[in-house]
């Protein structure tokens, strides 16, 4: 039995841990630690309820609008608000053109290296004037000696793809992604006022009033992102998946809990019945029978969490986030949310298939591809192109509100009730997010984020039962334990994003054991 430790793993959002043992080449046992405490949730106590929507977006620097849009709809059920449809669109289109940034992030900048022997782009002897360049740039950074960030810290192995035109093409596309994702964040915050860090969505909908002029632009920039989304970011991860990487796809490799949940999100009718991404559950990777999702049989578990087992009980309404760093077995500070008591994988996959759409189902079936590192990167490309889409609809349907009766904000609804309670349930790149607020005497008393990677990246349950990823790993192959290359393959599938999950570290130790806990 050999332990692999991996810490801190990189290329993604705040500070992980893993821990696995390997069997045979293959992992026997695995534990996910989330190393950093923030405290966002009892630091909102006793505060008015509209600083949630600023206070919550802090958690992140990658998916702050959600957090902003999560808690607005909490909000908006506390304080009894009616969107109007312009507003509720306007969230929308800032919240689409975030994803838009955030996916192929993810695929190029922080997952792409993973799988790509970047050094044959030095083999590549094509007369693409583009490629060539691309080579003559990366033959540049080797002469320097300075190949980071494309050259990871992990050596290529069997199944890196080492195609010279591939290759370098891929490593094109990371540099062209760079440039779609800046004019992503200047399409939101046309809508937005601002990015990071959205400063238009409110209570009650939104603030930015825009003119024709911002919602021409706003459309010019979104057929360029389709453009790009559909002919490179797709066609990518189908030139790989379906190529060279199949062997990976098919073995499902990083394959996880089986079990999926969507809340549902981007609601194109003022009742939010008509959702582009569904809700739903599946047990049991059971894709003949998708659950209706019932939001009371969300709760959280802390038995090997480093927080203290709530007073009041497990629901988000109930709970609290009390850290106690000395607690026996605990081992992170991620806690253990649980749908009718089973650990859920949520995000792109869970969505997909979900909603199974025929063209990527189409594509499932005709590769025979398994749930696991592979299936969650195409399902994460094929949404974006499904979003990009819809989002073109979203403008003739905001155009058409831009009447003379063009409302954005319910502005009877604003301040904040003597009690109220609501829940803001939203999908967000990673996955299914909730925001709980209870409000007494006009201000917070409790407020509670369940936010994806805390699902994906759980620990064991109260009853010991491992989380989404903890379960993924094992079974994953490592034949050399000094080069993982399949562990962080299969973590960073799911876009890992730990401040959120956890939501003071101290930066001058990484012993948790010595974290001092401000708040
Ligand atoms: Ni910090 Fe997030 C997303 C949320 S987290 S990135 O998407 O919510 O898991
Ligand atoms: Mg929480």
């Amino acid at each position: 039995m050999t332990k692999i430790v991996v810490d801190p793993l990189t290329r993604i959002e705040g500070h992980l841990k893993i821990e696995v043992e390997v069997d045979n080449g293959k992992i026997s046992e695995a534990h996910v630690v989330g190393t950093m405490f923030r405290g966002i949730e009892p630091m909102l106590r006793g505060r008015d309820p509209r600083d949630a929507t600023y206070v919550t977006e802090r958690v992140c620097g990658v998916c702050a609008g959600s957090h902003g849009w999560a808690s607005s709809l909490a909000l908006d059920k506390a304080f009894g608000a009616k969107v109007p449809a312009g507003g509720r669109i306007i969230r929308n289109l800032i919240l689409g053109a975030m994803w838009l940034h955030d996916h192929p992030l993810h695929f190029y900048h922080l997952s792409a290296l993973d799988y790509l022997d970047v050094m044959a782009v030095a083999q590549y002897q094509g007369k693409d004037p583009g490629l060539l360049a691309v080579k003559d740039k990366v033959m540049k950074l080797v002469a320097a000696g300075d190949t980071a960030p494309l050259t990871p810290r992990y050596k290529p192995d069997e199944f890196s793809v080492n195609n010279p035109e591939l290759v370098t093409m891929a490593v094109a596309h990371y540099l062209k992604a760079l440039e779609m994702q800046a004019k992503a964040k200047k399409m939101s915050a046309l809508f937005a006022g601002k990015q990071p860090h959205q400063s238009s969505i409110v209570v009650g909908g939104v603030t930015m009033l825009p003119n024709i002029e911002v919602v021409e632009q706003f459309r010019s920039m979104l057929l360029e992102q389709l453009d790009f989304v559909e002919k490179v970011y797709l066609q990518d991860v189908l030139t790989f998946g379906t190529g060279p990487l199949l062997p990976l796809a098919q073995a499902g490799v990083g394959g996880g809990a089986l079990n999926y949940m969507s809340y549902g999100g981007f609601a194109r009718d003022d009742e939010g019945k008509d959702l582009l991404l569904k809700s739903g559950v599946i047990m049991n990777g059971d894709l003949s029978k998708i659950l209706t999702l019932d939001e009371s049989k969300i709760t959280e578990d802390v038995q090997y969490s480093w927080y203290k087992t709530s007073a009041n009980g497990k629901t988000p309404y109930s709970e609290d986030t009390i850290p106690d760093l000395d607690k026996k077995d605990a081992y992170t500070f991620v806690k253990a949310p649980r749908y009718d008591g089973k650990p859920m994988e949520v995000g792109p996959l869970a969505r997909m298939l979900i909603m199974q759409p025929k063209g990527l189902m189409d594509i499932i079936a005709k590769y025979n591809i398994k749930p696991g590192a592979v299936a969650r990167h195409a399902a994460r490309a094929y949404e974006t192109l499904m979003l990009a889409q819809d989002m073109l609809t979203w403008l003739d349907a905001l155009e058409k509100e831009m009447g003379a009766n063009f409302r954005i904000h319910d502005t009877e609804h604003w301040e904040a009730p003597a009690t109220g309670q609501g829940s803001g349930l939203t999908e967000a790149p990673r996955g299914s997010l909730g925001h709980f607020i209870k409000v007494a005497d006009h201000k917070i008393e409790n407020y509670q984020m369940v936010v994806p990677t805390t699902w994906n990246f759980s620990p064991r349950d109260d009853s010991g039962v491992p989380g989404p990823l903890e379960q993924a790993l094992i079974g994953v192959p490592v034949p050399d334990p000094e080069n993982p290359l399949n562990i962080v393959r299969v973590v960073r599938s799911y876009d890992p994003c730990l401040a959120c999950a956890i939501h003071l570290i101290d930066p001058k130790t990484n012993d948790v054991q010595k974290f001092r806990i401000g708040w």
